[in-house]
C-alpha cells in the first residue's frame, strides 16, 4: 500500500456525546499518524461544499442543518493505505448495518447520528482536506517508534 491522507470528521453528535478521546484513540493505537487537527463550527457555505456530492439527496438539508448545528472536530491523518482503512474503522454509513468492533458499529444507532466522516477515496480526500484546511494546518512530522511501525 502507499502512503495516503484522508479527511476525519468527528460531528456535531460526537463532540456532544463527548466521544472525541474514544474516537480519536481508535485511530491512533491502529498505528495512523494524526498530522493535522482543530475544532470549528461550519459555516452553511462550507457545509454545502463538503457535502456537495448529496445536494440532490432528499436528506441534503437536514444533513447540512445538523453539520452545522454544533463544533465538529476536523482531522487529517496519514498512513499506508489510510483512506479504506479508516473507512473500515468507521464502519457502514447505516449504524445499525455497521460491524461491532467499528466506531458506528459500537458507538451509534441511527443513520442521521453515525458520528464520523471519512473520505470514501483518493480524489475526495484531497478534494476535503484542501477545503477543510490550509497548507500550513498541517504537519509532516516523524514519529519517534516509526522504526517499530515499518514504513
Ligand atoms: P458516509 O458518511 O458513510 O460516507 P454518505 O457519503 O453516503 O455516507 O452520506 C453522507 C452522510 O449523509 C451520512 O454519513 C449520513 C447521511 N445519510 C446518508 N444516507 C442517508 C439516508 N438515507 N438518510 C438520512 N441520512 C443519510
Ligand atoms: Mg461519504
Amino acid at each position: 500500500m502507499a502512503i495516503e491522507r484522508t479527511f476525519i470528521a468527528i460531528k456535531p453528535d460526537g463532540v456532544q456525546r463527548g466521544l472525541v478521546g474514544e474516537i480519536l484513540g481508535r485511530f491512533e493505537r491502529k498505528g495512523f499518524k494524526l498530522i493535522a487537527l482543530k475544532q470549528l463550527t461550519l459555516s452553511q457555505e462550507l457545509a454545502e461544499q463538503h457535502y456537495g456530492v448529496h445536494r440532490e439527496r432528499p436528506f441534503f438539508s437536514d444533513l447540512v442543518k445538523f453539520i452545522t448545528s454544533g463544533p465538529v472536530v476536523a482531522m487529517v491523518w496519514e498512513g499506508d493505505g489510510v483512506i479504506a482503512g479508516a473507512r473500515r474503522l468507521i464502519g457502514a454509513t447505516n449504524p445499525l448495518e455497521a460491524e461491532p468492533g467499528t466506531i458506528r458499529g459500537d458507538l451509534a444507532v441511527n443513520i442521521g447520528r453515525n458520528v464520523i466522516h471519512g473520505s470514501d477515496g483518493d480524489e475526495t480526500a484531497q478534494f476535503e482536506i484542501s477545503l477543510w484546511f490550509k497548507s500550513s494546518e498541517i504537519n509532516d512530522w516523524i514519529p519517534s517508534d516509526q522504526g517499530w511501525r515499518k514504513e
